[in-house]
């Protein structure tokens, strides 16, 4: 088969999240389409939370690659479906085909599970020579001739040396240059072990990273094509702290000083040469997993972290004028309603600049996942609503439905108006997000009695 026009397309979700309004690709399409270009194919990346594919295109590709997590498996199905009626061969990839990959394949040709980096390009070399044989390509799933049995070759091992990867070619994607934010990744993998998180299962434990010139490439690179600001899509941009400080030292010595925002762990706060380094060179947000203030649920998340260093993070952070994007996962068997309300009013006395309470959603891959699916305390599986904005699960101590709305009105008493005043002087970027995440939550609280009917669940009132 030959094959020269190449889609990838990254599946939306139908229901809104806070960053709807302002989306940011994840890496997956744009790697692997990037290396495929440099193969001399021709890609195009869709995204479609910032913009509709070019369908003319994808249906006109000879393969169309499709990326999704679990709340948006069930449009990639459908954009899947469809294109395999029109005979094209379709490629699902991303973190739910890696776990689920039977389920993705009713719905594709092939799964690629985990890293696709090296497994996509030799499906390729198989499509269009036959070699290597399907059977022996690791970490690849499909189905035999006849489509009656599933085979899941091994697993292939993670990528040790990420400095082999490209640059991810944001061009790729038609009018890139809208984008209010421009993703970068400089390691892959996270050493903790929370049990709600699927990192680990995709990425390994073992934190693997870029050398620091192999970064700078890029930021020379990126401060040179583009304004946006520069999200550090690393699970733990600060892992190796020496590291980081290499890198930020770099762009400061060179002037590469851009506005930039990252994910990091409330240990950032114990180094504060590394803070002075994040102020100089542009740091304008830390996005911080503090997950919960429940002590014993913090325990319950395996998360490493305790409350003591919740508060003092948000203390040093912000004496350094570094915004802080705090994330909580409620619901765990040891958070009842106190937990939620607590919570909010923790979030707010604080000062945490923008937050989500995401109701804690067992994700396929992770413990948590197999703890309630045993446990039979699963709602159901209509996977679009497994994206922390719904509660899919039996809670211990709330019923769901308190779980659901509590945690929405807690995200709604956060984002009232006393904020988006506080914060309209400033309007940038994260009050535009504060001004979102209030009209997404009077959606959210809108739609709760349709989404709780729907799972045979009736709520007596659903008030603002
Ligand atoms: C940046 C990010 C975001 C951004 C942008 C999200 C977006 N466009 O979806 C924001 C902040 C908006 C966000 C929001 C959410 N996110 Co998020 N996010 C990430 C993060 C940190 C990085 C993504 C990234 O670029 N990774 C690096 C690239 C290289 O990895 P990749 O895209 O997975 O691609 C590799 C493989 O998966 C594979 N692959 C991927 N696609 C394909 C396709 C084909 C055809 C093939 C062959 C291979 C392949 O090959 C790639 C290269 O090796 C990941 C964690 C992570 N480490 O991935 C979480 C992650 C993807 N998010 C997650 C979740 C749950 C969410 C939310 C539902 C909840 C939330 N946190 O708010 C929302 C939903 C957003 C939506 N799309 O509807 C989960 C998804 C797990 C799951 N099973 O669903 C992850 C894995 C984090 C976690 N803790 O478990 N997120
Ligand atoms: S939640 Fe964060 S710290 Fe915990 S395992 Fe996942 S990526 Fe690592």
């Amino acid at each position: 088969m030959k094959i020269r026009k190449i889609s990838f397309i990254e599946a939306k979700s139908p229901e809104t999240h806070i960053f709807s309004k302002f989306p940011i690709p994840r890496l997956g399409c744009l790697i692997l389409g990037t290396i495929l270009k440099e193969k001399g194919y021709e890609v195009k990346v869709f995204i479609e939370d910032f913009d509709s594919p070019d369908w003319t295109f994808v249906e006109n590709s000879d393969l169309v690659c499709i990326s999704t997590i679990t709340s948006t498996a069930f449009r990639a199905y459908e954009i899947g479906d469809k294109l395999r009626t029109e005979n094209i061969p379709v490629v699902m990839g991303g973190a739910h085909p890696s776990f689920l990959p039977d389920e993705s394949l009713r719905h594709s040709d092939y799964v690629v599970r985990r890293e696709g980096d090296i497994t996509l390009p030799e499906l390729l070399r198989y499509l269009e020579s036959g070699n290597p044989p399907l059977n022996s390509i690791p970490g690849l799933s499909y189905n035999d001739k006849n489509g009656t049995i599933t085979i899941h070759n091994p697993s292939r091992p993670l990528i040790e040396d990420l400095d082999n990867l490209p640059e991810p070619d944001l061009s790729l994607i038609p009018n890139w240059n809208l984008l209010n934010l421009y993703p970068v990744s400089t390691s892959r993998g996270c050493p903790f072990d929370c049990s709600f998180c699927s990192v680990i299962e995709m990425f390994g434990r073992k934190y693997r990273f870029e050398s620091v010139e192999a970064t700078l490439r890029k930021l020379r690179h990126i401060a040179s094509i583009s304004k946006s600001t520069i999200f550090f899509v690393d699970d733990n941009f600060t892992a190796n702290k020496k590291r980081t400080k290499e890198i930020l030292r770099q762009m400061i010595g060179e002037g590469i000083k851009r506005r930039w925002a990252a994910q990091a762990r409330t240990d950032v706060a114990e180094d504060i040469e590394l803070l002075r380094l994040m102020t100089d060179s542009g740091c304008h947000t830390l996005h911080i997993g503090f997950e919960s203030i429940n002590p014993k649920t913090l325990e319950v998340y395996n998360k490493k972290q305790g409350v003591e260093e919740i508060v003092n993070c948000i203390k040093v952070v912000k004496d350094f004028g570094i915004h802080l994007h705090g994330m909580f996962v409620i619901g765990a068997d040891t958070d009842d309603l106190n937990t939620v309300q607590n919570t909010v009013d923790f979030a707010i006395e604080s000062g945490i600049d923008t937050v989500q309470f995401l109701m804690l959603t067992p994700l396929p891959g992770t413990r948590f996942f197999f703890e309630i699916l045993n446990s039979k305390r699963l709602l159901h599986t209509d996977w679009s609503k497994f994206d922390g904005h719904h509660t899919v699960f039996e809670p211990t101590l709330m019923s769901p439905e308190t779980l659901h709305l509590k945690t929405l009105k807690a995200m709604a008493k956060f984002y009232s108006w006393e904020y988006i005043f506080k914060h309209l002087f400033k309007f940038d970027f994260y009050t535009m997000v504060g001004l979102f995440g209030k009209k997404a939550i009077r959606q959210a609280l809108k739609e709760s009695r349709g989404y709780f009917e729907s799972i045979g669940i009736a709520i007596p009132y659903v008030n603002k």
